[in-house]
């Protein structure tokens, strides 16, 4: 008890940490900073963990030990009751009645309260708003607490799947959660209180101080995504592994991986050998293309698993099918080999609806890809197949969707599939670039659910400018400002908020071809999508988002990821 008094009193007398509590991307539903309270880590400082967090704990510490060059060994904590951390530890517990209660509203808490936003308090019982905090101009997502107090009950569920609380105090920092997923968050956000530093791979000299007081944080949106298109150009597993760590760093918890097109079939069938080994050879431009063995995707969902990150894999069907129908010719409706694509277009392939060996095809290859995969979802497809009559295309998306079914998946697919009929669960992936799809908005209302990826908005092979490189402009010029002003619970027209699932960015790769243009499409606007998947719409603020995204260009850099530096980012 002396020696924390004594430390705190020491810390009084040290500069404040370089990161305030609130400069979280995305931006944490309460933020309650304690400046008295920074805590800073030494060589000392060990990392405790409960029972079904320890996998979190040894990620934190192999984020952590690069920069730090600490040791930061992990050892089991013999309580997981949410104590209060013991003297310079990193403590993680995991926690059924997990409290989510906010620490009592502090009047000092506020820091720099130039622009005050009101910001959603934990919805407890009571219904207890949150107390407006600061989102100053340096870019605090805001310090709330429950008004009155009598608001949040504190019980396990409102901390959710996915939500977590984070604790500073002088002497060490405490995250509790009631799920693994929940603590892996708490973890990222943990990560990023630390000087950007941390994000280096090698030793520096750096007080590795953390802002004291109190984060309590949940996802707006179940489901946060990102897709990647290995189909037009096919990207190696290494370089879909490191997407994976730039999603989690987010806190986004989806992967789509666009795995079939005209130019390219990237995931091994066995019962169907060609696709991969014929339909894989090619990509746009005439390069080698390639493909995932089984073995490949396995260990990349294994990787995604264990950040959190659940795969969704995606078979275009029935258009977007050139690479298939060379490998294949009976699936095409002329009974000939198409000559391989290479090029851009879109729209003239397709499987032949009237063979009922496509539906074969189709069935083992849901199956296989289905067996594969240990998340909820097989995406369909059904974009653009624009040589099927609406009638036969119709028919072929419900007989699709029933095979998708039976492997006992839910169905996703782009919005196209919207006139076919339901089956249980179905969500379809709206890419328009206007807000009034009545299709779309009736399907809904006969049960369907929504992922948000407006092209206008968050298409990310979208070129930022003009001038950019790489990329397209059908949809727009869409820098991070245009990426991050929207509201996906509005967006649509006739479409309620409860029935959106989430947000997803997807990156085409016609005119992507490398790892690093890959993160130059993605940074920055991927942390603006990721901010609209988590966050209260009450935190929404593009004058303090561009402030706490501006800092984190010396992480990028830090990390060696390439971003697009933004004008619209006051980067330091
Ligand atoms: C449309 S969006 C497509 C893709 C292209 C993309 C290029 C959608 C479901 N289909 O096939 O790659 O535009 O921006």
């Amino acid at each position: 008890m002396a020696r924390t008094a004594a430390r705190r009193a020491g810390d009084l007398l040290a500069p404040p940490a370089p990161v305030r509590l609130g400069d979280v991307v995305p931006a944490p539903e309460q933020v309650l900073p304690d400046p008295a309270a920074d805590f800073t880590l030494s060589p000392g400082t060990a990392i405790r963990v409960s029972a079904g967090g320890r996998d979190v704990a040894v990620q934190l510490a192999e984020w952590l030990r690069p920069a730090t060059g600490f040791p930061l060994p992990v050892a089991d904590s013999p309580a997981a009751d949410g104590s209060s951390a013991a003297d310079g530890l990193l403590v993680l517990t995991l926690s059924e009645t997990a409290p989510a209660d906010p620490p009592s509203v502090d009047a000092t808490a506020s820091v720099d309260a130039a622009a005050p936003v009101e910001v959603a308090g934990v919805a407890g019982a009571g219904g207890a708003a949150g107390a407006a905090g600061a989102a100053g101009a340096a870019g605090a997502a805001g310090a709330a607490g429950a008004a009155g107090g009598d608001g949040a009950a504190g019980a396990a569920s409102e901390l959710g799947d996915e939500g977590y609380r984070l604790d500073v105090t002088a002497s060490g920092v405490r995250i509790i959660a009631a799920t693994a997923a929940g603590l892996f968050h708490g973890a990222q956000t943990l990560r990023q209180l630390l000087p950007a530093a941390i994000d280096g791979t090698a030793p520096v000299t750096e007080r590795w101080a953390v802002p004291g007081g109190s984060i309590v944080d949940r996802p707006r949106f179940p489901y946060r995504g990102a897709m990647l298109d290995v189909a037009r150009h096919f990207f190696p597993v290494e370089d879909v592994l490191r997407v994976v760590d730039h999603l989690a760093r987010y806190k986004l918890n989806h992967l789509h991986l666009h795995l079939t097109d005209d130019q390219g079939w990237r995931i091994a069938v066995d019962s169907w050998p060609r696709l991969a080994e014929v339909g894989g050879a090619t990509e746009v431009g005439g390069g080698p293309g390639g493909y995932y063995t089984q073995a490949d995707y396995r260990r990349i969902v294994a990787y995604a698993a264990r950040r959190h990150v659940t795969v969704v894999p995606e078979i275009d069907l029935p258009g977007h099918t050139n690479a298939a129908l060379v490998a294949y010719p009976e699936l095409t409706p002329g009974k000939v080999a198409p000559p391989p694509y290479t090029g851009t277009e879109v729209g003239f392939s397709y499987v032949d609806p009237a063979d009922e060996r496509t539906y074969a095809f189709v069935a083992d290859v849901v199956g296989e890809v289905a067996a594969l995969t240990p998340g909820p979802w097989l995406h369909l497809g059904g974009d653009e197949a624009f040589k099927v009559p609406a009638d036969t295309y119709r028919a072929f998306v419900e007989r699709a969707q029933t095979l998708v079914a039976a492997t006992g998946k839910t169905v996703v697919g782009w919005h196209q599939l919207a006139p076919a009929g339901h089956v249980d669960g179905r969500v379809l992936q709206w890419w328009g670039t206007n807000g009034d799809d009545p299709e779309t908005a009736e399907a809904v209302r006969r049960g369907a659910r929504l992922i948000l990826s407006p092209g206008n908005r968050v298409y990310l092979d979208m070129k930022y400018a003009a001038d950019t490189p790489i990329g397209h402009d059908w949809a727009g010029l869409i820098d991070v400002r245009r990426a991050y002003d929207w509201d996906p619970g509005t967006h649509l027209t006739g479409v309620p908020a409860e029935a959106v699932l989430g947000v997803e960015a997807p990156l085409w790769t016609e005119s992507v071809t490398t790892l690093a243009e890959v993160e130059f499409m993605l940074f920055p606007r991927l942390p603006a999508v990721a901010e609209l998947g988590w966050s209260p719409r009450s935190t929404h603020d593009w004058a303090g988002f561009r402030e706490r995204l501006a800092a984190h260009g010396p992480r990028w850099a830090a990390a060696g990821i390439t971003f697009h530096p933004s004008p619209d980012v006051p980067w330091p």
